[in-house]
């Protein structure tokens, strides 16, 4: 697959760019009527071994667009992760028949539930770890740290938790605020960028140039601390992040 990277990263753009020319490439929310093809969300889920299919176990509600509830209030629109390792706490998306290239700024914003505690600087949040994989078995991490001045007690201040998705509230609802999705002061949620990725990690630097297939969401609680190396603490109210949705910037056709 890597000897292949450099042409399919070529053929890649070069559709981005026709498709961009003609006016289809997606980088606003008005792109997610304009039919599947062109759909910013991700609208496949791959894996979510937690699903019960039903209420907030229901892992469409991550697929289904993206219904943000406002600085103060979490959408329920949402599917829940879990803390139990491997049993309930991650969940796999991707976009059907596309992959998502590295273009300027962001590339992917990530929707959960967090909100704003009354007139505090508090947030409800739950912190989740993103990755990507272009074959959906090697994973490289978006870098993320929590930067509390004890790494093993909860915080519940959005600026400590650095590279987590979970922690900036949203906007963006598809039905009553449908704001483009990576206008982050209008959509809220959090963002990220593939040139962030690790630098010197060989699959890191595919992802970088040739984009990514698989977004991976995974609940921090349940993942070692590398600065601590135990788990990520949490809010005790807390019990798994809560994915409403997915979306990435720069989709082309996959071959
Ligand atoms: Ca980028
Ligand atoms: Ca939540
Ligand atoms: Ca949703």
């Amino acid at each position: 697959m890597e000897e292949q990277g450099s042409t399919r990263s070529r053929s890649s753009v070069a559709t981005w760019i026709s498709l961009a020319a003609a006016g289809l490439a997606c980088g606003a929310a008005a792109c997610e009527s304009a039919g599947s093809l062109t759909r910013v969300v991700a609208d496949t889920v791959v894996a979510a071994p937690g699903a019960t299919g039903a209420g907030f176990g229901d892992p469409q509600k991550a697929v289904n667009g993206v219904r943000g509830g406002g600085d103060s209030a979490g959408s329920t629109d949402v599917f829940s992760l879990g803390y139990v390792a491997g049993g309930n706490d991650f969940l796999v998306l991707r976009w059907s028949g596309r992959r998502v290239q590295n273009g300027p700024g962001a590339d992917l914003a990530v929707f959960e539930n967090p909100f704003v505690i009354g007139n505090s600087s508090a947030a409800f949040l739950d912190p989740a770890i993103v990755s990507v994989s272009s074959d959906g078995t090697t994973w490289v991490e978006f870098p993320h740290a929590y930067v509390a001045s004890d790494p093993t007690k909860y915080q519940a201040d959005p600026s400590l938790w650095k590279g987590f998705a979970g922690i900036t509230p949203v906007r963006w609802n598809v039905d009553t605020n449908d704001v483009p999705p990576f206008d982050q002061h209008a959509a809220g949620g959090d963002e990220f960028d593939l040139d962030d990725l690790p630098q010197g990690d060989a699959e890191a630097d595919i992802l970088r140039r040739d984009g990514f297939r698989f977004v991976r969401i995974q609940s921090a609680a349940t993942q070692a601390n590398p600065d601590t190396g135990v788990p990520y603490p949490h809010d005790p109210s807390a019990t798994g992040p809560d994915i409403d949705g997915v979306a990435a910037r720069y989709l082309v056709p996959d071959q």
